[in-house]
């Protein structure tokens, strides 16, 4: 059982009556939010008898499905036969590398010609990390000489992927940049410089957050959007602490779906977000 459902069963067993606020309490430090852990606690509270274990499991489990929409069609090559460019973003340490690897290798087992770009030009060892999974999962890294501008890497990149017409295209880019500013900015320059060899790219940018980081999870979510609209999230760590209950907070509070999810540090710890099953697994 999920430490998540764990925590909700030793609020309400062994007790004639429910601590409803410790019950809400609860709902709320599993990062599903205020509104929506009074909302369950509310429909608890309603049915207006003894509650048991299970009717906090099926209340759950019911209005977390409701929430999200249902499940978005897998990720398929353009008709055009034009790459579609996905941007990885995120703070740092979130598993943007990993995940941008992870995810070169999904769609490589799909069947589809993948390249990676090196957009974090501020670190080597980011290159360097990029190239050892390129290596590893024989998927061509796009690379730049050190402290290049990320842009350019994006831009030789993404030229690379139009004359070899890849499928896809995914940079991965830098978490870190001197200040929160300077990195919102630097986003918005390689947006701008995918733009030019194809107005519609970027055509996906993915978030990565660390579900192991409740709220400040949602900050980023926020940031970001602002600065650089999300068309989703990669939920990484679920396999750590992570309860995951954030991605319907983020969704509720912004609108952006959860994609993918991150399940470990190996490459096949990673899948496509599928509702009905995190909301029963993972959550
Ligand atoms: N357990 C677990 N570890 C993960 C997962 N995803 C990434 N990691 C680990 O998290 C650490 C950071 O991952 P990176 O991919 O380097 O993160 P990043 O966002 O690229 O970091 P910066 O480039 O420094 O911003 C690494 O040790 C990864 O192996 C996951 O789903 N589960
Ligand atoms: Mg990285």
């Amino acid at each position: 059982m999920a430490g998540f459902f764990k925590k909700l069963f030793n609020a309400i067993t062994d007790r004639a009556d429910v601590d409803w606020d410790e019950l809400e309490a609860n709902l709320i430090a599993a990062d599903l939010g205020a509104k929506l852990g009074t909302g369950i606690t509310d429909e608890l509270h309603d049915l207006g008898r003894e509650i048991s274990a299970d009717d906090v499991v099926n209340v759950t489990r019911k209005r977390l499905s409701k929430i999200l929409p249902d499940d978005k069609p897998a990720l398929a090559p353009r008709a055009d036969g034009k790459p579609t460019v996905i941007l990885v973003v995120g703070v740092n340490g979130t598993g943007k590398t990993t995940s941008s690897a992870k995810l070169g290798m999904w769609l490589k087992d799909r069947g589809h010609s993948v390249l990676l770009a090196a957009a974090d030009t501020f670190r080597a060892a980011a290159v360097e990390q990029l190239q050892r999974w390129g290596d590893r999962l024989d998927i061509p890294v796009v690379t730049g000489k050190p402290e290049s501008d990320p842009s350019s890497v994006c831009f030789n990149a993404h030229q690379r992927a139009i004359e070899e017409k890849a499928d896809f295209l995914i940079c991965d880019t830098a978490g870190r940049i001197h200040t929160r500013h300077n990195l919102m900015e630097e986003l918005g320059k390689i947006r701008r410089t995918i733009a030019k060899q194809d107005p519609g790219a970027p055509h996906l940018t993915l978030l990565v957050v660390d579900a192991s980081t409740g709220t400040n999870a949602l900050n980023q979510a926020k940031e970001f959007h602002k600065a650089s609209p999300l068309d989703g999230l990669i939920l990484t760590k679920l396999d750590g602490s992570g309860k995951g209950g954030i991605a319907f907070n983020i969704y509720e509070q912004l609108g952006i779906v959860p994609r993918f999810i991150g399940t470990g540090e190996e490459p096949e710890a990673f899948s496509v977000f599928e509702k009905e099953r995190f909301v029963s697994e993972v959550l």
